[in-house]
């Protein structure tokens, strides 16, 4: 027997992938959580018909959402990762040993739990590292009440839509711009260039009138629509101030200098878009 998994995040392009079983089905609070064992690209957690993530190409999305930033600060302590709850990103912020604190706010409790049992061969359980500390709650209200400082955000977020829209808006922004120690910097997931320029584009004009260093940055990962998706850095600090710091013990399987430095160059349409 065949099944094929179709997304249709847009509605005018689909990509499939041939799914092996279903893992898990389920319609929480917040979302439909699925989980299903693929043909090629191992486990993948698919919520309200999104592909979040795959066992085989999710490195790209991690080790750039979350190196960026965090070898641009140098030595980060305290880190905040909004939404973020397969733990993909919060097993590669551990890898640093300056970090004393990993905070990860994410909504919704089954996906951190499902993530445990299905994603456990490639994660391990970063949730059990003593520096890591999970709230279950709304990344934004956590912001708007905690004026606390974190060296590095990651806002490891699904698409805008939903709950998760004012996650890309200019006062979540704000409240990150707000939360970030002098000389911190976040990384955001931040879509896709040829989909969606006008709210990159947006978010871009934003962040420039908040921190004097904000870039756009890119990874391939070939289950996302158009094969990647980018990021915004947000930070005083200059992105390239990260190719001087050496690397986290652990193994890359995506990033080396080479590619966090072409991360950053855009395609002539695109810079153009953003920088004029
Ligand atoms: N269009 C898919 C965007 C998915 C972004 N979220 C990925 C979560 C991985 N931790």
């Amino acid at each position: 027997m065949s099944i094929w998994f179709t997304e249709e995040l847009h509605p005018y392009y689909r990509k499939g992938l041939r799914v092996k079983r279903i893992l898990a089905d389920e319609q929480t609070q917040y979302q439909r959580v699925q989980f299903v064992e693929t043909e090629f690209f191992g486990n993948a957690m698919i919520l309200d018909g999104i592909i979040q993530l795959t066992e085989r190409d999710n490195m790209g999305y991690h080790e750039m959402i979350v190196h960026a930033p965090m070898l641009a600060v140098g030595q980060p302590k305290r880190v905040l990762i909004v939404g973020g709850g397969d733990g993909g990103s919060l097993q590669q912020v551990l890898r640093y040993d300056s970090v004393e604190e990993a905070v990860v706010c994410e909504l919704d409790r089954r996906v951190v739990e499902l993530s445990r049992e299905y994603f456990a061969a490639s994660f391990g359980d970063p949730w059990a590292d003593p520096r890591s500390k999970l709230l279950i709650r709304d990344a934004f209200g956590y912001l708007e009440e905690n004026p606390a400082r974190f060296d590095v955000i990651v806002s490891d977020t699904t698409d805008p839509i939903g709950m998760a829209e004012r996650l890309f808006s200019d006062e979540f922004y704000k409240l990150m711009a707000r939360a970030l120690s002098p000389g911190g910097a976040a990384a955001t997931q931040c879509e896709q260039p040829f989909f969606d320029t006008d709210l990159i584009r947006q978010i871009f004009k934003s962040a420039k009138a908040m921190v004097k260093n904000p870039a756009y940055y890119y990874a391939n990962i070939p289950t996302y629509p158009g094969g990647g998706i980018g990021f915004m850095y947000v930070s005083d600090t200059p992105w390239e101030d990260g190719l001087k710091t050496p690397y986290p013990p652990g193994e890359n399987k995506y990033i080396n200098p080479e590619i966090h430095k072409a991360a950053f160059a855009l395609p002539e349409f695109f810079r153009k878009e953003l920088y004029g």
